[in-house]
């Protein structure tokens, strides 16, 4: 478990970007507050704080109003973002009803579960409260076997969860989550201007709009999805959005075929769903997955939807199902069993440097 260090006692605060807005924050006691028992943010002063573990349980769930204010909304940060280390931003995208959503819920479910320790790495909330209502709200409601709504548009985007990674060297980083809809991934304007500073991206392919095979046909109808060669549009714009210098994207960045269940009797897709997660991270096990995937989606789907595995210098494809089974009318009648939804983040976060370094065949060369 990691501890709040005193703000200030280790040296001058880290300056950092603002997660929401891009504009350089650091850590300062004078800007902080708390949210109250109707969630408002109400202002905290830590001077009358004469005990330093009340200041530490203060400082857990408070959180700090970035002073920018030129054309967006108020916005707050939460303090243990701000004062453990490099942060690192994590997208979901794909156009709407690809999974995002229930993708990215089952990964936190996991992480909670403990499901990183395996690679040395231990979690915390960055908020206590928001990782509790996350827990009720979404993971609860989804194992229990009710179907998570489509994520509403908004005017700001911030991130939907955020945790404390300490990998295996003791280094501590938060890692955000951000989750928009589908439709306002595809806006142009300045809602998506938070892709400039992402650290890692996870695209998501829903094999109904992906890949014409015939016994997906009645699925379609019913969820009027229908197929297209064209790729996804939310990658599209996502991809054209992104800060690049060079010919390649510097962002890490996992591919996943989702909604696998739906594809489980089509090789090598049924392999490797019942590939269960490895003892240790391995870059020549990411490449063997990620060579399967790519040629099975360049294969039924055509060149436009591996565009980002073409265009970002660092990616793997994945195969993967967040439910385990497609929902009946908003139900997942025999709750949900997720399969290998860690997996493409343990890959961006190996490609991030939150695993260590591992030599050859270690985190550091996944990707490669
Ligand atoms: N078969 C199957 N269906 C899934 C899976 N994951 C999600 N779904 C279904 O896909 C639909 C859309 O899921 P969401 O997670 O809300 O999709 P989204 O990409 O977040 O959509 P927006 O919020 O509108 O952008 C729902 O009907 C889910 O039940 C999966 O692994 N398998
Ligand atoms: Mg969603
Ligand atoms: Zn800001």
């Amino acid at each position: 478990m990691t501890t709040i260090p005193p703000p200030g006692g280790a040296g001058a605060p880290q300056e950092m970007l603002c997660p929401f807005c891009l504009e350089p924050v650091s850590f300062d006691e004078r800007q902080l507050f708390v949210r109250d028992d109707r969630q408002q943010y109400v202002t905290v002063d830590l001077s009358r704080h004469t005990s330093a573990l009340r200041r530490f349980d203060t400082l857990r769930s408070a959180y700090q109003r970035c002073r920018n204010t030129d054309g967006v909304p108020p916005h707050f940060i939460p303090v243990p973002y701000l004062t453990h280390g490099s942060p690192l931003t994590v997208a979901m995208v794909g156009d709407s009803a690809t999974g995002k959503t229930h993708l990215l819920t089952q990964m936190i479910a996991e992480i909670a579960e403990s499901g990183l320790e395996r690679y040395g790495i231990t979690w915390q909330s960055v908020n206590p409260q928001e990782h509790s209502a996350f827990m009720t709200e979404r993971v609860d409601r989804l194992r229990a076997g009710e179907m998570l709504e489509h994520t509403a548009s908004t005017s700001f985007a911030s991130f939907v969860e955020a945790v404390l990674l300490t990998g295996p060297d003791g280094a501590t980083r938060p890692v955000a989550f951000f989750d928009l809809g589908g439709e306002d991934l595809r806006r142009t304007d300045e809602l998506l201007r938070f892709l400039l500073g992402i650290d890692a991206l996870i695209f998501v392919v829903d094999p109904l709009r992906a890949l014409p095979l015939p016994h997906l046909d009645p699925l379609r109808g019913e969820t009027k999805l229908s197929h297209t060669r064209g790729g996804d549009p939310a990658f599209q714009t996502v991809l054209d959005r992104l800060p690049r210098t060079g010919p390649y994207h510097g962002v890490a960045a996992a591919v996943v075929v989702n909604k696998c269940d739906l594809l489980r009797f089509e090789p090598p897709v049924d392999r490797w769903l019942a590939e269960p997660p490895p003892a240790r991270v391995s870059a020549a096990r990411f490449r063997e997955e990620s060579r399967d995937a790519y040629a099975f989606l360049r294969h039924h789907a055509g060149p436009a939807w591996v565009r980002p595995f073409d265009t970002v210098l660092r990616c793997t494809l994945h195969f993967a199902s967040a439910t385990g089974s497609h929902d009946r009318h908003g139900r997942f009648v025999h709750g949900t069993s997720p399969r290998r939804v860690l997996e493409p983040l343990v890959s961006v976060l190996a490609m991030c440097g939150v695993l260590g370094d591992g030599g050859t065949d270690g985190p550091a060369a996944v990707g490669m």
